[in-house]
């Protein structure tokens, strides 16, 4: 599917929300656009606005085996078909990297290489995520974090299979998501979480969603994310903005018509 069918799709289910309550939009946020890298374009971090104008910190990371998560924004970048974390050019042990199975996509062919999305002051639920291009096998992993605190504090204290420990749920796993549209989350209780990490598949974070039987290494573009946003109210109050039964019924149906009309034409 190209990206503009994929955006009359959302726009559709976008629609159906409003209709049902006119709140409740669905964000959708597009990592595509001309090449360059992160690091040399912002000093590091990433800000990038949504439909909406809500804006997300993104920021890369990686891990060897199970040694510590390191930060790798200084190889994050993006092209034509979304987010990368690049280290093509640097060789093993030298800034995180290894070429060959660990180019310049999002990766798990060496190095385990996931995108954590800092959603600030408000709180964000991940409806679906787009992958623009994927280069070998393309398992993905979702994770919120429902512990308490700043989790980039710490974060590159932790390995991989620490993350669970220390508040990162696992949303689910996706089993060869190809490239297109993925929904992720909303079928599923509505989690809202301020950070949000999607990654190709980790095994170590535990089971959820879809059972990831192969080892074939997973490699994609992370093209863009939709869900809903909200800022928390004061802590004991209910939030507001859950959404509506109908609504979720509206937008699940639009997304099972994108994920068939997609394997269709896959
Ligand atoms: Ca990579
Ligand atoms: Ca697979
Ligand atoms: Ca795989």
């Amino acid at each position: 599917m190209d990206m503009l069918s994929l955006f009359k799709k959302v726009g559709v289910c976008a629609f159906a929300s409003l209709i049902s309550v006119g709140a409740h939009a669905a964000v959708s946020w597009d990592f595509t656009g001309s090449a360059e890298r992160i690091s040399t374009a912002t000093g590091g971090s990433y800000e990038w606005s949504g439909s909406d104008g809500s804006v997300v910190t993104l920021s890369a990371w990686n891990a060897v085996g199970y040694n510590d998560i390191q930060n790798a924004n200084h190889v994050f970048g993006r092209n034509p078909w979304g987010l990368v974390i690049d280290q093509d050019g640097y060789p093993c042990g030298s800034n995180g990297g290894c070429s060959g199975g660990d180019s310049h996509y999002i990766d798990n062919g060496n190095v385990q290489e996931f995108v954590l999305f800092d959603f600030g002051d408000q709180e964000f639920s991940l409806e679906s995520f787009y992958n623009g291009s994927v280069g070998n096998d393309s398992d993905v992993t979702v994770l919120a974090y429902t512990g308490n605190g700043d989790p980039t504090q710490n974060i590159s204290s932790l390995n991989v299979s620490e993350l669970s420990s220390n508040g990162w749920g696992v949303i689910s796993h996706h089993s060869n998501t190809g490239s297109g549209y993925e929904s992720a989350n909303s079928n599923l209780n509505n989690v809202f979480s301020s950070y949000w990490i999607v990654g190709t598949y980790m095994s170590a974070v535990g089971a959820g969603g879809d059972y990831v039987g192969d080892t074939a290494f997973d490699s994609i573009k992370f093209a863009g994310i939709t869900g809903e946003v909200r800022t928390p109210g004061p802590i004991g109050s209910p939030h507001t903005g859950v959404p509506l039964p109908g609504t979720l019924a509206l937008m699940s149906l639009g997304l099972v018509f994108a994920a068939r009309q997609r394997r269709r034409k896959a």
